[in-house]
């Protein structure tokens, strides 16, 4: 090869240069392309998170003692003040022989879930998965050696259903984590000068792994509110996590910039994630910034046998509708036992609010909020992303046969329909309000909450 030969490559090379991208800051997306990655997240709506662990083995009961409340749950290794060996045997017994990755799944999506986010790791520290660079996991630490993450992702799949990882940047285990610190930690306190040791050369394999392993959906991080954890980490860690995804959804706690449970950022943008995350309570009216409610159907997280305080399906309804109708999602928790079945109560309150899904799904599924999300405590407005339909959902059977709704106008000479009710309702304009006449017979449409169909517009003062 004559000299010119070889240089011709270094040539093309660099005149081809300044048409090949640099990899782009992903902090930096356009609001077309962030609308875009997120736009199957905004029409799902509703998913399921699922706290497992060694902790369903306890499930509330350490030596005989209660441990009552939520640090009885997935917390229990704190709360009852329990040293790294100590627990360690509860991973050793963590046995799921009973999990069926296909009928978890399923039980999502006769719920009318379109995604599952499952804790790849909780703040314990022990790894669902099988993890290359740790044997506190699934395959090297406790007896059940199945890839239960690999079987979920399977299902997930199969069924149609997106799969998202929680992820703990916490870690009471990690000897360069929080684990030096137990069974006396306080999570405020600074606990480890080696944790950017366990940042670089465990955290970010790990989640190296989940990403390209089993290409989730969605990461939703937790744990960063301790101290060692910076604002720099939780953007380099939302850069890298993306740059192996581009199109991974995450959530604002991979940052700092969550305020409370409360789970919104402090005011400004330049902290990374996605979506904010309020904990066990729904935003108080519409916001700019997309947002997951994330609810228990109990007191707990992760599975306590003795926590029996239930929500009711017609609440778990009603906080669907909420939650919607102010333009979030809604992400409802269930704590499988250590034998891995998902409990019979939330079984039952899941498919109850399916059925309710089933006649009223095109209330919630792909809406959006209105200005208007509301008129007084019993109706929730949503609409279909064209504006041209609005659904008034009514989360009480109304008192009076007529029903008065003033912030909606409907086109006129269009009908009204209660889905689930066969024929139109009747209805006429009078002044500035609507009235709509519900037949007694309509009560039977649905459970827990009913609703109206409109062609019409929302009145804008
Ligand atoms: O400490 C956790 C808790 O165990 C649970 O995982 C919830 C879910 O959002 N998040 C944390 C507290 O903010």
């Amino acid at each position: 090869m004559n000299k010119l030969s070889r240089l011709v490559p270094v040539l093309v090379l660099l005149i081809l240069a300044p048409a090949v991208r640099l990899p782009a800051d992903f902090l930096d997306e356009s609001r077309a392309d962030f609308d875009r990655r997120m736009n199957w997240w905004r029409e799902a709506r509703f998913g399921m998170f699922i706290h497992w662990g060694p902790y369903a083995v306890p499930a509330g009961v350490h030596r005989g003692r209660e441990i009552k409340g939520t640090g009885g749950g997935e917390w229990i290794m704190h709360a009852a003040a329990i040293p790294v060996a100590e627990y360690e045997p509860y991973a050793r017994q963590f046995n799921p022989t009973a999990f069926d990755a296909d009928s978890w799944v399923r039980i999502a999506k006769d719920a009318g879930m379109r995604y599952v986010i499952i804790t790849s790791k909780h703040h314990d520290g022990f790894c669902l998965w099988d993890s290359a660079v740790a044997n506190y996991d699934v395959m090297d630490f406790a007896p059940i050696r199945r890839d239960l993450l690999a079987e979920l992702k399977a299902a997930c799949d199969r069924h149609g259903i997106r799969l998202g990882f929680y992820h703990s940047i916490m870690d009471w285990h990690h000897p360069d984590a929080q684990a030096p610190h137990f069974p006396t930690y306080n999570t405020k306190e600074k606990s480890n000068a080696r944790f950017s040791r366990y940042a670089e050369d465990y955290m970010k394999p790990q989640l190296r792994e989940l990403v390209t392993r089993y290409d989730p959906a969605v990461l939703w991080f937790d744990g960063e509110w301790i101290p060692e954890w910076t604002h720099e980490q939780g953007r380099e860690i939302y850069r890298m996590v993306r740059s192996l995804k581009p199109s991974l959804i995450v959530n604002n706690r991979v940052d700092k910039g969550r305020q409370g449970s409360k789970g919104m950022n402090r005011g400004d943008r330049r902290y990374a994630g996605d979506f904010g995350t309020p904990e066990q309570e729904i935003l108080a009216g519409i916001s700019d910034f997309d947002w997951e409610a994330c609810m228990t159907m109990n007191d707990n997280w992760g599975f306590r046998s003795r926590d029996h305080n239930w929500k009711s399906a017609a609440t778990l309804v009603h906080q669907l509708v909420d939650v919607s109708a102010k333009g979030g999602n809604y992400l409802l928790n269930v704590g499988p036992t250590a034998e891995g079945l998902i409990p019979a109560a939330s079984v039952e309150r899941l498919a109850a609010v399916g059925l309710w899904l089933r006649t009223n799904g095109e209330a919630i599924f792909g809406t959006c909020s209105l200005r208007q999300y509301h008129e007084g405590d019993h109706i929730r407005y949503t609409a279909s992303r064209d504006g041209n339909t609005i659904y008034a959902i009514l989360t009480a059977w109304p008192d009076s046969a007529e029903l008065r709704l003033a912030r909606i106008v409907p086109e006129e000479g269009s009908e009204i329909r209660l889905l689930g009710h066969a024929g139109p309702v009747p209805w006429r304009r009078e002044g500035k309000v609507t009235m709509i006449s519900l037949p007694e017979a309509g009560r039977a449409a649905s459970n827990h909450a009913w609703t109206l169909r409109v062609r019409g517009q929302e009145v804008v003062d």
